[in-house]
Formats: structure tokens, sequence, C-alpha cells
């Protein structure tokens, strides 16, 4: 069966030769069985976890693999849901977004598929944002025998789109569909997969290729933002200059009852860990550290901090190896709250992701915590912090809401992310909502999303009002706080002048480093900032300029050279950049294609 395989799949050039083939193919049952590949087609395979058995591709890890990402463009609205209001870019997406062209704009890869590419030693491609003709290009021009698809639920579309396409352009091969996306029940009568994987994609993609699913995780070299932009400017992409994603976990064993990354991971007491101990961790970023020359981390982790023994131990090498090492973590209050501040700082934590919810919702994550006091000390100690508020909890009104927001908006976090309270498919919450008939059945899944509108029956808030209160929020947060530039600006000023002069010479190093950049490159957006706010928010235009004040104090000569020389030319492109958005510009990232273990 094996041989039958390979010699009859050729290069694929056209749909017509993949239907002829297809067609070949259809004769001969026995190879339908043992291959995979489609001949008669049998029922869909339900949906299995990623633990499930599975049987063996008959080419074991000789398969040839395409995984791809959904294909764009992202931000336009489209017949297979894409989305203008939703576009591929975490700040614009769902936490800077109105702010202008003081938004903080930039990319990130599929990272799941690009962990499973680095460990399988199957010739594996990853394809990551095509267009649709770049999919189908890729697929007609080499030979896959797997394409996994990856994807979440809203671009459920595209995955049908592209489980179409495969079909149709390279008929041979089996297609796997995995990510958050597999959490939608009953997904199999939607599309047409041959798989669809619902959990940890490493493990089941080893097993289904016939290698060890328990060989030792290869974190691949990962720069963490690309074609990062922010006030008209595409800033410089040199080697270290962007962080390296780490990804030590996945999932989150607090489970509150919305969350679709804990549930899709095993739920409340569950999670998968890739590095256990604090010395694997270590290894890995020394390895990043060296290969990429970064010393600064976005660790993808859900609750980073609520693994105190790894972290610990990771701080301990830090400190005996002199790492002087900025990291950037997500982590739940009561986890923040077990260590010192000075833990966080030595450890280098410098940028923090925290659920702040609201003071009425029963999370254990937010326990016996003082989130006012939390967020402001944590900043006065130079970590930013990046608040999440959930708006449309079940307790909402439209008169507690207000008053809630305007209590987070109170905390001064440097950035805020404002997110509708969304029953997912796979969570309990879904169930919950499912249950009680609550669910809305005619949203297109390309809608449920968070900043859109509700996708059940709220209470006491209507459909439409939840995005009035939604924009509401983010509006409000920018023009009492300012732009999120400026309040990272004052949380590193506030950083360095605590810890300047700090014993611990890794941690000095590394407030210098992040001051180098506020007096000379930020002084200069601060300079704009303070001019633009004008028209906003006189108050906070007086707050940027005592900021700048401050940081032309201790740095004369660079800070004013810099505001003079380097302000007016991002004036121009600020206000270049305001026309642009106001003429409905919109970003894409670039298409990229890597291939591992690949015979050229
Ligand atoms: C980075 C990220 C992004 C990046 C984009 C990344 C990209 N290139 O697509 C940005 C910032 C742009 C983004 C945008 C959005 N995101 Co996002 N994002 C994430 C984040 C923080 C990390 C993803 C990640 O890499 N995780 C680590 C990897 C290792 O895990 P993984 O991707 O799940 O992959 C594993 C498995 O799922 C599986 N797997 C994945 N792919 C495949 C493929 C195959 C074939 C197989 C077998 C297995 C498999 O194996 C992998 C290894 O175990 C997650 C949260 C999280 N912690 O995961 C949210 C998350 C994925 N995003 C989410 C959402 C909702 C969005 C947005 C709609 C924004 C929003 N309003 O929240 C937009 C959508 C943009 C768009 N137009 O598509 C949700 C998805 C919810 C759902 N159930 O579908 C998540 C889970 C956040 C959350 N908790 O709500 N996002
Ligand atoms: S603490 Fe955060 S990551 Fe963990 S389950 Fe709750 S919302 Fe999800």
């Amino acid at each position: 069966m094996r041989v039958l395989c390979e010699s009859t799949r050729p290069v694929q050039s056209s749909a017509r030769i993949g239907w002829f083939l297809l067609v070949w193919l259809e004769q001969c049952n026995s190879y339908v069985i043992f291959s995979g590949c489609h001949g008669e087609r049998s029922p869909p395979p339900p949906t299995v976890d990623a633990g499930d058995a599975v049987n063996i591709h008959p080419l074991g890890n000789r398969a040839q693999v395409l995984l791809s990402s959904v294909f764009g463009p992202y931000a336009q609205d489209d017949e297979f849901g894409s989305r203008a209001i939703n576009p591929m870019e975490l700040y614009h997406n769902q936490v800077t977004r109105a702010q202008g062209s003081f938004s903080i704009r930039m990319f990130h890869r599929s990272w799941g598929i690009m962990m499973i590419q680095a460990n399988i030693s199957a010739p594996c491609t990853v394809l990551d944002f095509p267009t649709r003709e770049g999919f189908a290009r890729e697929l007609t021009t080499h030979r896959y025998d797997v394409v996994g698809i990856s994807s979440i639920i809203v671009n459920v579309g595209k995955v049908k789109e592209m489980c179409r396409m495969v079909r149709q352009l390279s008929p041979d091969s089996v297609i796997v569909v995995g990510g958050h996306v597999a959490a939608i029940p009953a997904l199999e009568s939607m599309i047409d997969a041959d798989h669809i994987v619902r959990g940890e994609g490493i493990s089941w993609m080893r097993r289904y290729l016939g290698e060890d699913e328990n060989a030792p995780i290869r974190h691949p070299a990962i720069v963490s933002g690309l074609q990062t932009r922010t006030m008209g400017m595409r800033l410089p992409e040199r080697a270290g200059g962007t962080a390296a994603t780490i990804i030590p976990s996945v999932g989150c064993p607090m489970g509150c009852n919305f969350c679709t990354t804990s549930a899709f991971f095993g739920g409340k007491g569950k999670f998968v860990n890739f590095f256990e101990t604090g010395d694997e961790l270590f290894e890995v970023m020394c390895q990043m550290e060296a290969e990429l020359k970064v010393s600064s981390f976005f660790v993808m982790d859900e609750n980073f901090l609520l693994h105190r023994a790894r972290a610990m131990r990771l701080l301990e090498l830090m400190k005996s190896t002199g790492k002087s090492w900025e990291l950037s973590v997500f982590a739940s209050a009561n986890a923040i709250r077990r260590y010192t501040m000075e833990e966080l700082v030595e450890m280098g934590v410098s940028w923090l992701w925290m659920g702040l919810e609201s003071p009425r919702s029963n999370y254990g994550k937010l326990q016996n915590v003082d989130m006012q006091q939390l967020t402001r000390e944590l900043r006065e100690h130079g970590i930013r912090v990046q608040g999440s508020t959930i708006i449309g909890l079940e307790h909402h009104t439209p008169d507690n809401i207000v008053e809630e927001v305007e209590r987070a908006i109170s905390y001064e976090t440097d950035f805020h992310q404002f997110m509708l309270y969304t029953p997912v498919p796979g969570t309990p919450l879904y169930q919950e909502l499912a249950a009680q008939g609550r669910l809305l059945a005619d949203v297109d899944p390309a809608d449920i999303h968070g900043q859109y509108k509700f996708n059940f029956r709220h209470y006491a808030i209507s459909r439409d009002d939840s995005k009035r209160f939604l924009d509401w929020a983010f509006r409000r947060d920018f023009e009492c706080n300012g732009p999120s530039l400026y309040r990272m600006c004052q949380t590193i000023f506030q950083g360095w002048h605590r810890y300047k002069d700090y014993p611990d010479q890794r941690v000095r190093e590394r407030f210098a480093r992040q001051m180098r950049k506020l007096a000379s490159a930020y002084n200069a957006a601060l300079w704009v900032m303070e001019r633009e706010f004008k028209k906003v928010n006189r108050s906070v235009s007086e707050r940027i300029h005592d900021l700048r004040q401050q940081v032309v104090k201790e740095f004369p000569i660079t800070a004013r050279l810099t505001a003079a020389l380097l302000g007016p030319i991002l004036l121009c492109s600020t206000r270049r950049e305001e026309k642009r958005l106001a003429s409905g510009r919109t970003y894409e990232p670039s298409t990229f294609i890597d291939r591992r273990n690949w015979a050229s």
C-alpha cells in the first residue's frame, strides 16, 4: 500500500490532475483503508481528544506535512468570515484599538503550528498567513500527504473553504484540523476533514506520524512581535530588538468558567507543561538568547507565576549566571500575590497581563486581592500592567457597568483590554447558557470574538448596548489615561528611579536599558503625545509634560536633542497616520513559508 501511495502521487499542478487521481484511486478500496487518503468517503470521524488513539499514517514520519494557518486578508469584511473589526493584531484588536495613531500595531506568528513543526521529524512546511491563492499554490506545487489546518473558532468559515480546496487540489492529502476551532460541537458536520484534534497537538501529530510522543519538546526560535508600527512609523527589525516568545505550557488550572484556553487543555486543575522545571526553561531561554540575540522574552503561558517552584528556580539560575533578562508574562492576581515585588523585579518581570474582571465577580484568582493597590504597586516597581476587564458579566446592569468600568480605568494600568463576556464552545459557561436556552442561535461564528456584540441573552443589557458599552470603555480609558505608550514610559521611569541603585547589577542593567530608550526615542514620542493630547484631554497632556520634564532633568542632552530632532518627524508621521486611518487603512501580516527536514 505504501508503494502504491507513493508511486501514484505526482506533484499536483492543477485541480484536474487531482480530480483524475481521485477518480482512479476511488477504485482501490483497500488503499483508502490503509492510507487515510480519499476514495470512497467514509462518514466523517468524530472530533478526537489529543490523547485518543489514532491510526498511524502509512508513510509514518516520511509523510510530507503542510501546516497552515487560515488565509487572509483578515482586517476586512468578507464572505469567509474576515471582519474589519477583527484584525490579526494583538493590541490593535483588543487593547489599544481606540488609540488611533498611538495604537501599538504588530503581528504574531501562529506559534501552535511552529511548535508542531519543530517537534516532528517528517518533512514539514509551515505556511503562515497565506492568501487563499497562496494556499492553493502551495497545494498544487508540492505533494502533501498530510495537510494540517490551524484555526480558532471565529475562522471556521475559512477552515471549511480550505478543506474544500484541499479535496479539490490535493485529493490524496489527509486533512487534519486542530486548534481552538476543534471545540465547536459537531464540527465534523460543518467541515470536510479526516481528523479533528481537540487539545494539545504536538503529541497527537507525533503519534500520527509514528514518532515518540513523549520525546522532549524542542522549542523553535520565535521572534515575538513582527512588523511593529506606531505613530505612523514602522519600527526597525534588528536582531535582538524584539522579544523571543517562549511557550512553557498550554492551558490553565484555574478553570474560570468563560476561559477557552483553560477548557481546551482539560479545564479546571489541568494544563500541559512543555517544560516542567526551571532548569529546562532556563536552558531553552539560553538557546533563544544565543540564537536570536535577545535578552527579553514574551512568556506565553496563561498563568506563568502560578507555577511558583519553576519560576523561583528560574530566578535562582538567572541570578547565579548574571542574566539581566526581561520577562513579559500572563498571571492571575492570586498568583502574583505569592511573590514579593523584589522577587518579581529580580526575575525580570517587566510586563504583566492580568485579569481585573470585577470586584463583584467571584473568580478564585481575584479572592482577597486589592486590585487597585496591586496595580499601583506593580507600576511603582517598574512593571507595566496590562489589565483585562470583562464587559457584561451576569451581575452587570446599565448602571453598575459604568461604575465598574470607571473603577477599572482608575487603576491607570499601562494597557487595558476590554472584552465582552462571551460563552464560547467548550467552556463551562457555554454549557450553562446553552442549558438555560440563552445562546443566540443566529450569530455567525465570525462575529463571536468578544469585540462586537453579545452572542447570548443577557438579563439586563441588550445586544446592541453591549457594543456601545464596550466601545465606550475603550474610549474612556484612552481619554482619561492617555496613550498606552505614555503610560508605559511613566512606569519605566518609576522603575528606573526606584531601582537605579539596586544592589543586584542585573536589575540595574535592565532598568538602565529601558531608560536609554525613554531618554531618546520614547522621549520624542512623549513630545508628540503632549502636543496632540491637548485636543483630547488637557490634564493628560500636562501629565505627559511633567514626565518629560523629569526625563529631561535626568538626561538633559539626549532628551532635549531627540525631542528636537526626532519629535517633529514623529509628529508628521503621526498626523499622516491619523489621516490614513480615517480613510479606512488597515494592516495585514506578510506570508511566511518555513520548510523543515525538507529535501529541496
Ligand atoms: C497569539 C494569539 C493571537 C495572535 C494571532 C496568532 C495567529 N497567528 O493566529 C493575535 C494576537 C493576532 C490573536 C488574535 C485573535 N485571537 Co488570539 N490568541 C493568541 C494566544 C494569546 C496565543 C496562541 C498560542 O500561540 N498559544 C500557544 C500554542 C502552543 O497553543 P495553540 O495555538 O493552542 O496550539 C496548540 C493546540 O491548539 C494545537 N493546535 C494548534 N493548531 C493545530 C493544528 C493542527 C493540525 C493540530 C493537529 C493541532 C493544532 O496544538 C498546539 C500545541 O499544543 C491565545 C491564547 C493562548 N494562550 O493560547 C489567543 C486565542 C487563541 N485567541 C483567541 C481569540 C478569540 C482571538 C481574536 C478573535 C481576538 C479576540 N477578540 O480575542 C483574534 C482573532 C484574529 C483573527 N482575525 O483571526 C482565543 C480563541 C478562542 C477560541 N475558542 O477560538 C484565544 C484562545 C484567547 C482566549 N482565551 O480567548 N490571537
Ligand atoms: S486565570 Fe486566566 S487563564 Fe486561568 S482560567 Fe482564569 S481566565 Fe483562564
